[in-house]
Parts: structure tokens; sequence; C-alpha cells
């Protein structure tokens, strides 16, 4: 029995073939969940439209989640066609570029910042909101992505470590507000994998070196492998769990100084 059968998950967050949204929507396609895909822009549009047919997918929409007019037009619709929602994933990130690269307290401006929290921390509150009343009593589950950036200081992650931080209470204060309704929210923090979001960031190729070299599994992780402990995340197999932060870096946050003499 596939751990998703006949559970219904709005993904957000496919841009390529690498993004983490696309690694969770083909794990949750063979897990058999029902998809439903949004994207950002028009230009995005038919290579969405491209994965949505390779997973019999039917449900595409435009999602730039700072417009609240277009998250609510997102749900009207999807609510027509389904119903009800089992799955949120929401696998969206951005500060304006000149933000992650620098000195933390020379680059960092007032409209980067807002910026940076509105899209990254903001927007799960409000698609979380506008999917609450398809979501009720369902069981339902709603999935984010953080980074170890957080609560350790990387350089250049600038002010995207406060936007997640933001984004890591916001999965509690979630947590706590929809688990009455059934409920459970959660993130996963992925080591660092090459994807659209990082092919902008100076020395990340440098960084993805590093990393394979001290992670305790010597590897960075994979967007299958995120895709596979979504999965279990999301499904009842997780009943339990709500409100955490689950490590998927291949052992890097337990390290400290580690692999030194390789
Ligand atoms: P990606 O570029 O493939 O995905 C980022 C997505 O955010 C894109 O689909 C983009 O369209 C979307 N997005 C940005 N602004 C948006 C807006 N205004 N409205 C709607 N969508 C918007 O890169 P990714 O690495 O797959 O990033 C997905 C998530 O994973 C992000 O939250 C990122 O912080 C997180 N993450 C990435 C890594 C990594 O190393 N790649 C590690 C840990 C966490
Ligand atoms: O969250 C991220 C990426 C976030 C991101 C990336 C960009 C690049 C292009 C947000 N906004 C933008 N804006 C752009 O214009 N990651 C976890 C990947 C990442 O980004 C880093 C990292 C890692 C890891 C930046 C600096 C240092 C490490």
């Amino acid at each position: 029995m596939k751990l998703l059968q006949g559970k219904k998950a709005l993904i957000v967050g496919v841009a390529s073939k690498h993004s983490i949204a696309t690694g969770i929507a083909r794990a949750f396609h063979e897990q058999g969940a029902e998809l439903a895909l949004t994207y950002q822009t028009e230009k995005l549009r038919s290579r969405v439209e491209g994965f949505a047919e390779e997973w019999g997918c039917t449900e595409v929409y435009p999602c730039d989640v700072a417009d609240d007019q277009q998250i609510a037009d997102l749900f009207s619709k999807l609510g027509e066609s389904w119903g009800g929602i089992d799955i949120l994933v929401h696998s969206v990130g951005f500060a304006p570029g000149d933000q992650l690269n620098g000195d933390f307290a020379e680059v960092t401006t007032r409209e980067g910042f807002r910026i940076a929290h509105d899209i990254s921390s903001y927007s799960l509150t409000a698609l979380a909101q506008a999917a609450r009343p398809l979501m009720q009593g369902r069981n339902g589950s709603i999935l984010t992505m953080t980074y170890l950036g957080a609560d350790r200081v990387l350089p250049n992650y600038n002010v995207m470590g406060l936007a997640k931080a933001s984004l890591e209470a916001n999965v509690r204060y979630l947590a706590s507000s929809l688990g009455p309704e059934g409920t459970r929210v959660n993130a996963i923090s992925a080591g660092p994998i090459k994807t659209l979001a990082a092919s902008g960031i100076k020395s990340f190729r440098r960084m993805l070196q590093e990393n394979q070299k001290r992670t305790p599994l010597r590897r960075n992780v994979t967007t299958e492998e995120v895709g596979n402990t979504a999965s279990f995340l999301v499904s009842p197999m997780a009943s339990g769990i709500t409100g955490e932060v689950i490590y998927v870096d291949a052992g890097f946050r337990i390290t400290a100084m580690n692999a030194l003499e390789e």
C-alpha cells in the first residue's frame, strides 16, 4: 500500500527539475498522491505544466506569494475542483541578490529585510490561512523547507538566516494554532543542494565540496532524499509529529570541526 494513496497535495515552489519541490512532488506521485502545482511567473508556466503532465496532474495555477489576490484565487479554484486539501508544501524562499553577498551588517537594507521575511516566512502564514478551511478535520499536513542558517551563522546567507529563523517559529505557532483541528505543521532542514536558488550564490560549488567532506555520511543530500522524508512527514506514519524541524543534511548539523585530518 502506498503511503499517500488518495491524498490531495498542493505543492508551491516548482521552478526547475532541480527544485526541492520537484523532488517532493515526484516522491508524492510515487506514493500515490494526487497533485496540484503552482508557478510563480508566466515564464515558468509551460515548464510547470510539463511536470504536471508527467505526473497526470491537471491542477496548475499561478501563484506569486507576494500577491494576496493570487493566493485567494488559487484556493477558491482548488476548493471548486477538489473540495478539500490534505497536504500543503511550501518550498519558497527569496531575498534580493545584493542581500546575499558580503558582510551582513553592511549589506542588509530595510527593503531587503522586508522582502526576505515577506516571501520566505509570511507567505507560509498566508498560505496556511487560505488553506485552513479546505484542510479542516482531514488530518491535514503542512510542510515547509528551511536551512541551518536559521540558527548558525554562514557566510553570505545573511538576512535569509533571519527569515528562516522566523519561518521555523512560524512552523511552531501554526502547529499550535491548527493542531486542534487535526492539521500538523513541520519543516525539513535540507543540506545544501544545487538548485536555481543556489546557482546565484557566489562560491556555492565550493560549499558543496566542503560539505561533502565534512558530513558524517561524507556526501551531499539529494532532492530524492528530501522527497522521501517529506512523504513520511506528511503521511499517517508521522501522525504524532508536529511543530518540528527534521534535518535531512547527511548529519552536518551535529558536527563541529569535523574531518580535520582529511
Ligand atoms: P528553487 O529556486 O528551485 O525554488 C525556489 C522557489 O521559490 C521557486 O520555485 C520560485 O519560483 C519560488 N519563489 C520565489 N519567490 C516567489 C514568489 N514571490 N511567489 C511564489 N514563488 C516564489 O530552489 P530550492 O533550493 O528548491 O528552494 C526551495 C526551498 O528550499 C527554499 O525555501 C529554500 O530556502 C529551501 N532550501 C534550499 C536549500 C538548497 O541548498 N537548495 C537548502 C535548504 C533549504
Ligand atoms: O535558502 C537558500 C537559498 C535562498 C535564496 C537564494 C537566492 C539566490 C538568487 C534566496 N534568495 C535568492 N535571491 C537571488 O536573487 N538556500 C538554503 C541555498 C543557499 O543559499 C546560500 C547558501 C545556501 C546553502 C547563500 C549563502 C550561503 C549559503
